[in-house]
């Protein structure tokens, strides 16, 4: 099981996982990726993304053929559903007050999912302020929290954990100017129990130092990990040295 296997892994070390946006990508570019995951500190992959006009499934059973590593539906909505991947994060846009993305696409998804084997993961997924409008701010017609509202983020994530989710993810968008900072991350740490993934604009090694450092359980990188980047392998290389520590 994915997530039991997450909190396995989270008992002793971070993790830190990549979106590939089946937009991004070719056959050649996801045989490239693969190449990298194996091997690598990569822990899974996400597949998804705010407006995806490829095919999920496609992206999904491709990448299974090249890489041994586990494959979580990350659905911008409920065209992105593939039976091919391992699990599922069944998102609601808990920061937001679009009861498409908090319910909606869920009724809908439902039935389909029950059909399936995929494995589900009740994920409350919080969008915060980060410079510019992304993708997901624009799409899910929903207002990010502002960058500077601790409180109500800290009170939105405790919110999610008490509904029931399983995971929380704070999410500054793809592309994002500024990822999640360091004071938002660790007060939503202290203040819940549950694995905490941060994702959007990340690309430094040393803002993967500062979102781990901050109380990040898991990292999620998109837009540096699209081009094979000499920035992404470095990445990796530092990631890796990190667990050595
Ligand atoms: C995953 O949206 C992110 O949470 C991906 O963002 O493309 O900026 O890495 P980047």
């Amino acid at each position: 099981m994915i997530y039991a296997d997450i909190l396995t892994k989270l008992k002793t070390r971070k993790l830190f996982a990549i979106l590939v946006d089946p937009d991004k990508h070719d056959e050649e570019s996801l045989q490239q990726l693969a190449g990298l995951t194996n091997d690598s500190v990569i822990d899974f992959i996400l597949v998804g993304g705010s407006l995806v006009s490829g095919s999920v499934d496609e992206t999904v059973y491709a990448l299974k053929g090249k890489t041994n590593l586990p494959i979580l539906l990350f659905p911008g909505n409920v065209l992105q559903i593939s039976p091919h991947a391992d699990a599922i994060l069944f998102l609601s846009l808990i920061s937001g007050r679009n009861p498409e993305f908090l319910i909606g696409n869920h009724v809908i998804a439902a039935p389909v999912l029950k059909k399936i084997n995929l494995e589900i993961i009740p994920t409350a997924y919080i969008l915060i302020e980060n410079g510019r409008t992304t993708a997901v701010e624009y799409v899910s017609n929903t207002k990010p929290i502002p960058a500077d509202k601790i409180d109500l983020t800290v009170a939105t994530a405790m919110a999610g954990e008490m509904l029931g989710h399983k995971m929380l993810y704070l999410e500054a968008g793809s592309g994002a100017l500024n990822p999640v900072n360091s004071d938002m991350i660790r007060e939503v740490k202290k203040n819940t129990g549950i694995p905490l993934i941060v994702g959007g604009g990340i690309h430094t090694t040393e803002q993967v130092r500062q979102i781990y450092d901050a109380g990040a359980d898991i990292i999620v990188v998109g837009s540096v990990a699209e081009d094979n980047t000499e920035e992404f392998t470095s990445l990796l290389e530092f990631v890796k040295d990190l667990r050595k520590q």
